[in-house]
């Protein structure tokens, strides 16, 4: 079979010119960091490290982590290693208090950006004389504006579709015949659902190629998309402290992803040890920005749970390759691709005033669109008001949940002492999504 590449040479580069590259980056990097952002120097100082230590890509070991907690204490822009002069875009994620993780980018990095999406696309198949519809968010999230920065870069012609109104969504798909499609895994199927209950036909539209991620999704899902969208389905991961989408990829070998290693230095821990996890094993997903310069993370860890595939690859890039993520290591939900940490909904009830400190977050899939339940355990004082104050409260409490986490939530009132007491760790979560990616 005959694989596709937007930069073959990048993408099949040698291992050891590779490490080569990675080492001259590192070593930059470690000098840049150290004096350009007062919280490394302070994290160099405190090891006794000196940027002079970093010789190799193997001295990485001797770097400290970066945790989202240091990205918050440095809210908004403490770890920027340019003038604001230089900056030129920034975007923004959901954070567990409120705050949104803020990153930044320069030209040349928004340059970057565009050389990994334009892989990402590349490793699909497409061309400039596609077509690519975007149905990710245009705006603070990063998935809208990589996935255009990709499709632009490759040549593509782009259309910012952005998110919501599927019916729009569907008539853009059928009269302005994309032939390649990016959005959430789950919004795939609701444009799916949406085809078949309208009894529109799959073959009205020209879809070839589809890039899914910002969320986890199963081989079993990819079948369904891929059947009911008649389509080649893609998984793209990526987050925002590193770039955005584009940070991993998958070819069409369809058995991994290809993390773009000249540019993000992957490691894999044991995310209580800090330790490396033997080869083939799952493990906690480190990243290090070897080449960008606005925000250029060491060691930052991402939570997400993956595992490094050794196998030389059948597509001949030489880019190490990692399973499809099987999790994460802390409490935070993908909902609808909006990463919500139940921290988040306490940080809304407590604001509120008066409200009594339990209560539960229920995740649900809904045919294919995950559902957001927030169940508020009602004070004895709140119990004994009246009906209309208390469809009041609902209301308030909804509206706040939303206007904080930008989803749409149900919530269930419920009486007093009926959410169960846990002694210990309380399990302010239940998802009943559970999907188990091990088993795939
Ligand atoms: O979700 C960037 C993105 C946009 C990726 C569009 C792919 C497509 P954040 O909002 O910062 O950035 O969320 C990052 O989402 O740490 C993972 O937990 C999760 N995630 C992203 N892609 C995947 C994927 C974007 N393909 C967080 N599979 C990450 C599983 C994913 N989880």
């Amino acid at each position: 079979m005959e694989y596709h590449y937007y930069n073959k040479y990048a993408e099949t580069m040698p291992r050891d010119l590779l490490r080569v590259q990675q080492s001259k980056a590192l070593v930059n990097q470690a000098k840049v960091v150290y004096e350009k952002i007062p919280f490394y120097k302070k994290a160099f100082d405190d090891i006794g490290l000196k940027p002079e230590d970093i010789r190799d890509i193997g001295d990485i070991k001797k770097l400290p982590y970066t945790n989202k907690q240091d990205m918050r204490d440095n809210y908004p822009y403490d770890l920027f290693a340019v003038p604001m002069g230089d900056v030129v875009r920034i975007h923004a994620s959901s954070g567990t208090t409120g705050k949104q993780t803020v990153v930044g980018y320069t030209r040349h990095d928004l340059d970057i950006w565009g050389e990994v999406m334009a892989r990402t696309l590349g490793a699909g198949g497409v061309t400039a004389a596609d077509i690519g519809h975007i149905s990710y968010g245009w705006g603070l999230f990063t998935g809208g504006l990589g996935g255009g920065i990709g499709s632009e870069t490759i040549g593509a012609a782009t259309i910012p579709a952005s998110v919501g109104n599927t019916k729009r969504q569907v008539t853009i798909l059928q009269d302005f015949k994309p032939t390649f499609l990016l959005c959430t895994p789950s919004y795939a199927l609701t444009i799916a659902d949406y085809i078949e209950e309208n009894k529109i036909s799959v073959d009205t539209l020209s879809l070839k190629y589809g890039f899914f991620g910002a969320e986890p999704w199963t081989t079993q899902m990819k079948q369904e998309i891929e059947r009911r969208l008649n389509l080649q389905s893609f998984d793209i991961y990526g987050l925002s402290e590193i770039i955005g989408p584009g940070v991993a990829y998958e070819c069409e070998a369809h058995e991994g992803l290809h993390v773009a290693e000249d540019h993000f230095y992957i490691e894999i821990i044991d995310p209580d040890t800090g330790e490396d996890v033997k080869d083939g094993e799952y493990g906690e997903v480190v990243f290090t920005c070897l080449t960008k310069e606005a925000l250029p993370l060491i060691r930052y860890r991402t939570h997400d749970i993956s595992k490094k595939i050794s196998e030389p690859c059948p597509c001949g890039r030489t880019h190490t390759r990692i399973t499809k993520f099987a999790g994460r290591t802390d409490d935070m939900l993908i909902i609808r691709g909006v990463n919500v940490f139940p921290s988040q909904v306490e940080a809304v009830l407590m604001e509120l005033g008066d409200m009594s400190p339990f209560y539960q977050i229920q995740v649900d899939r809904e045919g294919n669109l995950d559902t957001l339940t927030v169940l508020v355990e009602l004070t004895e004082a709140q119990f004994t008001s009246e009906i209309h104050d208390l469809e009041a409260l609902k209301r308030k409490i909804g509206s706040a949940i939303q206007s904080m986490l930008g989803l749409a939530v149900t919530v269930r009132l419920v009486n007093p002492k009926t959410i169960t007491r846990f002694e210990g760790k309380a399990q302010r979560v239940v998802d009943n999504r559970a999907v188990d990616f091990r088993a795939n």
